[in-house]
């Protein structure tokens, strides 16, 4: 069949999961595994669901930030009180949201996921302005949304070094990924006995983290929560800066800078936050001798000489120095990610000895990581291969089911199907082409 009509049916099936997983003020990122809302999800979500519903697309995101706690936390699950409490584990009894100061009245959990939102928002409303103002979208969420910077910015920076640090592996959204194995290896596991497991219910065991990575999961969550989710008052035996999340923060507060001229508000504290973590994140996490970012663990203030690929998707902030640029598509183009002959980007180097083509983040090759990294390469003008990626997302989504993430080898689908963001980011790729993050 020919690539064109193929790429027509392929968007037309891409809404239709869309469709399917929408429920009622929200997308669920899978039907079976994760029937809640995610966070960072949701805001990939958006950037597709626009196309077919740009007023969907706003409701997804207010449904997201009407959870938002008092200190301007998005928290990375809204649980649908619709849904059986043990439907996903760890729930609404394990988080314990609502005796937790500043919480929603919606159960919710107390962490958080990387700050995509704002890039959608400014998106969404691009897809519809009329309405979007009609309906007062941005004038709404610029609050909020700067409330949430506000949060990742000063009460995260644990390390006191102007980068925003994760406080577990969930928050970085790529949860078991190796730059994490350093400073989780201090953590003692809780027994496998004492918590049942609902994901292997829905996906195969090799595909997922290990019962010793749940184990460390819970310990640190049960630490948090058992301190009311004050980050002052937890003794973190996690705190990480992660390259991604802080370029994520760059790229966002750049898009707060683009709504706030929108809306008539000031949008140079947004440009100097902006410039204040990007100089931060070259400054402290680019390594030269790897040619990527790497993460630097906040408690010890060591780096962690791990490159994965949040180590390159930093790529998303503009006006990296030359030579940065220049170093991070080497790394890319080079044996460990192979961007022009593996399939999409794989989550971990290609060559590392404990890389694994199924496990999850510990090497398969996701859409929503393959589409910041194509972002990045439009940031900077690699033109040609950003192009080269769209293609290889799309011919992979083509093979079928919208799985989650793919061997990067042979492309073969793996985790749950039809799931929400790649069908999302493959219609967006579909729809529109162009650049999007930063404002566009
Ligand atoms: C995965 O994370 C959840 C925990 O938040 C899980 O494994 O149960 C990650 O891939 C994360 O990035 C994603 O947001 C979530 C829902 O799709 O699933």
């Amino acid at each position: 069949m020919p690539l064109v009509e193929t790429h027509a049916d392929l968007g037309h099936q891409a809404g239709q999961v869309l469709v399917d997983n929408w429920r009622d003020t929200h997308t669920v990122p899978s039907d079976t595994l994760y029937p809640h809302q995610w966070s960072w999800d949701s805001a990939f979500v958006a950037f597709g669901l626009r196309h077919i519903c740009p007023r969907r697309a706003q409701v997804e995101l207010e449904t997201l930030f009407d959870a938002q706690w008092a200190d301007g936390r998005v928290p990375h699950i809204v649980f649908d009180p619709r849904v059986d409490a043990d439907a996903y584990f760890p729930g609404p009894k394990f988080w314990q949201s609502s005796g937790a100061p500043g919480a929603p009245t919606v159960e919710t959990s107390g962490l958080i996921q990387p700050p995509v939102h704002a890039p959608a928002a400014w998106a969404v409303h691009r897809a519809d302005p009329e309405e979007s103002t009609r309906r007062g979208f941005l004038e709404r969420l610029y609050p909020r949304l700067a409330a949430w910077h506000r949060y990742l910015a000063t009460d995260r920076d644990l390390g006191g070094r102007g980068l925003a640090a994760i406080v577990h592996p969930w928050e970085s959204g790529m949860d078991n990924s190796p730059a994490w194995d350093l400073p989780l290896s201090r953590v003692e596991p809780l027994p496998g006995h004492s918590f049942v497991r609902r994901d292997l219910h829905h996906a195969a065991p090799a595909d997922r983290p290990t019962d010793a990575d749940y184990g460390r999961y819970l310990k640190l969550a049960t630490r948090y929560r058992d301190h009311g989710y004050r980050d002052a008052d937890t003794p973190h035996e996690f705190a990480v800066e992660d390259p991604c999340t802080n370029a994520l923060l760059v790229a966002a507060e750049l898009a707060m800078a683009r709504i706030a001229e929108e809306i008539g508000a000031d949008p140079t504290p947004h440009h100097d936050t902006a410039a204040r973590i990007a100089g931060a994140l070259v400054r402290l996490l680019f390594d030269p001798a790897m040619g990527a970012f790497v993460p630097r663990d906040a408690l010890t203030g060591e780096r962690i000489a791990s490159v994965t690929v949040g180590g390159v998707i930093p790529l998303i902030v503009p006006g990296l120095p030359e030579e940065i640029t220049e170093a991070v598509v080497d790394t890319l183009c080079g044996p460990w990610f192979r961007l022009t002959d593996a399939h999409m980007v794989p989550s971990y180097r290609l060559t590392a000895p404990d890389y694994s083509p199924r496990r999850y983040w510990r090497g398969p090759a996701w859409y929503n990581t393959a589409w910041l990294v194509r972002e990045g390469l439009l940031t900077h003008g690699y033109d040609n291969l950003a192009q080269a990626l769209r293609a290889s997302m799309l011919e992979t989504a083509a093979s079928g089911g919208f799985r989650e993430y793919v061997d990067p080898w042979n492309g073969r689908g793996r985790g749950s199907g039809r799931f929400s963001w790649t069908a999302s980011l493959v219609l967006d790729l579909l729809r529109d082409p162009s650049g999007k993050l930063a404002g566009g």
